[in-house]
């Protein structure tokens, strides 16, 4: 059996985390873990972690540590027969080390987007609730307006999505992701990318994890799109 491939997605909101993770989980096989993915699941079922991850989301803050690690570290022990990359998930020092005690990561990658450009998209963007699928009205727009392409059921904007939320979620980013991002450094694992397309972005990605996953999927493409 080939060694099993660990990796983060780390990058402010509306960097392409998800749009990226999408195109390596295609690409590669790997599984995609979306932290933002698991809170709303909670949300949706109004689980005790979901009902208090809400009040924090609605003003664009963090879900506190404790309740991040207890959602996420039992979905990784389901996983550990599996390559997996973890979108958005550590967030603060704290959940770097908790991820570190309960695993090794190969790789982490950061995305380093301007701040004007993570307005402008994310002002565009709408998702499937039920599936998370996410559009952006500009860039990779839905067949029929306000519908999603595969179950023809209604897009929303995400609650965080509002313009006074959003604005919050960017400063609070910056602050807490800097001492995550030099964690990594220091590890030897930290690839940046700088620039203000994810298609731009992608083929260095893409051609990064060509050189050290071992069993590439024979569909991988480099190209900028999946
Ligand atoms: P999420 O769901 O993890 P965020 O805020 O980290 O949310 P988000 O908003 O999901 O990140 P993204 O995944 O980085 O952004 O970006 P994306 O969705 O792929 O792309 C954004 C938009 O731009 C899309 O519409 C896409 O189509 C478009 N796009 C992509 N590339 C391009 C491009 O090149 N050009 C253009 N024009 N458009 C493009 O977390 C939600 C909340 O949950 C909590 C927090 O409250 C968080 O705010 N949470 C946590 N709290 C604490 N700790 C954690 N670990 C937490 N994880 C989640
Ligand atoms: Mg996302």
């Amino acid at each position: 059996m080939s060694k099993l491939f660990r990796a983060v997605i780390m990058g402010p909101p509306g960097s392409g985390k998800g749009t990226i993770s999408e195109r390596i989980a295609h690409s590669f096989g790997l599984k995609h873990l979306s932290s933002g993915d698991f809170v709303r699941e909670n949300i949706s079922a109004k689980t005790e972690a979901g009902v208090l991850a809400m009040t924090y989301i609605k003003k664009g803050l963090l879900v506190p540590d404790h309740v991040m690690t207890r959602l996420l570290l039992p979905r990784l022990v389901e996983m550990t027969k599996y390559s997996w990359l973890l979108d958005g998930f550590p967030r603060t020092l704290a959940q770097a080390k908790a991820l570190n005690s309960a695993c090794d990561l190969d790789i982490a990658i950061n995305l380093n987007i301007p701040l004007e450009t993570l307005k402008e998209r994310l002002r565009h963007r709408w998702i499937h609730p039920a599936s998370g699928r996410v559009y952006n009205m500009c860039f990779n727009p839905p067949r029929v307006q306000g519908i999603d392409d595969i179950t023809g059921e209604p897009l929303i904007q995400q609650e965080d999505d509002r313009p006074e939320a959003l604005v919050a979620r960017l400063r609070h980013y910056k602050d807490v992701a800097k001492p995550v991002i030099d964690f990594y450094k220091a590890k030897g694992i930290l690839y940046t990318y700088s620039d203000t397309e994810t298609d731009q972005i992608w083929p260095n990605i893409c051609t990064l994890l060509s050189t050290r996953i071992p069993t590439i999927q024979s569909d991988a493409r480099c190209a900028s799109t999946p």
